[in-house]
């Protein structure tokens, strides 16, 4: 009985010590004043302003400053997709400009991908901060590079359902094509993305990130998608392992043995 109370000592002793450890690093969320609400209001305001001062130029497929003569990002309504995104309890709003919606040609099942689809991307991202877009961009891939939308920021996870994926180049005859893999008339625009679908200071995992609470604008163009994706390979797609049925397969976790494991991840549960 003794022993047993000295454990529990020692156990309360260890956690103590722990805690106390961590007091004695001294540290302090740098962002623990931020009213996240405000935020992704002045963020918006940000974005609206930029989307109201800027044209899609498509002789260079750029967004320029808008001159007279062209029409708004934020005035050219049929391109321009507004998403509003509930994160963190919050609601964010994201805007799509779909300069080309793209075209899978005879592959109709390449079009839309879902919010969880595996996507093929050619992209380039910059900072939006207050109104101005960053000189550089801070990533890019040029060749096109896979990724699957449940594990990415928000603000591609939502906005890239919008664009649908484009055509394997084929050869004559419709054989293989001889030469470098080409994919013709991708989906292709910009995404306007707010901080709270980028890197938030929410997530302790940004709170190193060049990014962290900034607005992000990325230049995209949707190469391929995989339809029906299936992450797990249990044969049932990806999107329909919803549960709850709220269209979100990635907060699902019904098995009791693996409670920290999507159903969309978890090949036992179909
Ligand atoms: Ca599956
Ligand atoms: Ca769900
Ligand atoms: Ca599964």
């Amino acid at each position: 009985m003794n022993k047993i109370k000295n454990i529990f000592a020692l156990l309360i002793l260890t956690v103590v010590v722990l805690l106390s450890c961590d007091d004695d690093r001294g540290f302090t969320n740098p962002f623990a004043d931020i009213n996240y609400e405000d935020l992704a209001m002045s963020d918006n305001d940000s974005i609206v302003k930029f989307l109201k001062n800027n044209y899609y130029d498509y002789s260079v497929d750029s967004v320029k400053t808008l001159i007279a003569g062209q029409t708004s990002l934020f005035d050219d309504q049929d391109k321009l997709k507004t998403i509003k995104v509930i994160s963190n309890d919050i609601e964010h709003t994201l805007y799509a400009y779909v300069a080309s919606q793209g075209d899978s040609g005879a592959d109709p099942d390449k079009g839309f991908p879902t919010i969880v689809d595996s996507v093929l991307v050619k992209y380039s991202g910059f900072a939006l901060r207050n109104t101005e877009i960053s000189s550089t961009d801070f990533d890019k891939n040029e060749s096109g590079i896979w990724f699957t939308l449940a594990g990415v920021i928000e603000g591609w996870t939502n906005s890239f359902p919008e664009f649908k994926g484009g055509e394997l180049k084929k050869g004559p005859n419709g054989g293989t094509f001889n030469g470098p893999i080409t994919y013709l008339n991708g989906g292709k625009g910009v995404l306007f993305i707010p901080s709270g679908l980028g890197y938030p200071s929410s997530n302790p995992n940004n709170f190193n990130s060049p990014l962290v609470n900034t607005n992000l604008i990325f230049y995209v163009e949707l190469l391929d998608i995989v339809p029906d994706t299936d992450h797990d390979n249990d044969g049932t797609p990806s999107i329909q392992e919803d549960a709850d049925g709220d269209g979100d397969p990635t907060n699902d976790f019904s098995d009791p043995n693996n409670p920290g494991l999507p159903d969309y991840l978890n090949p036992n549960i179909k």
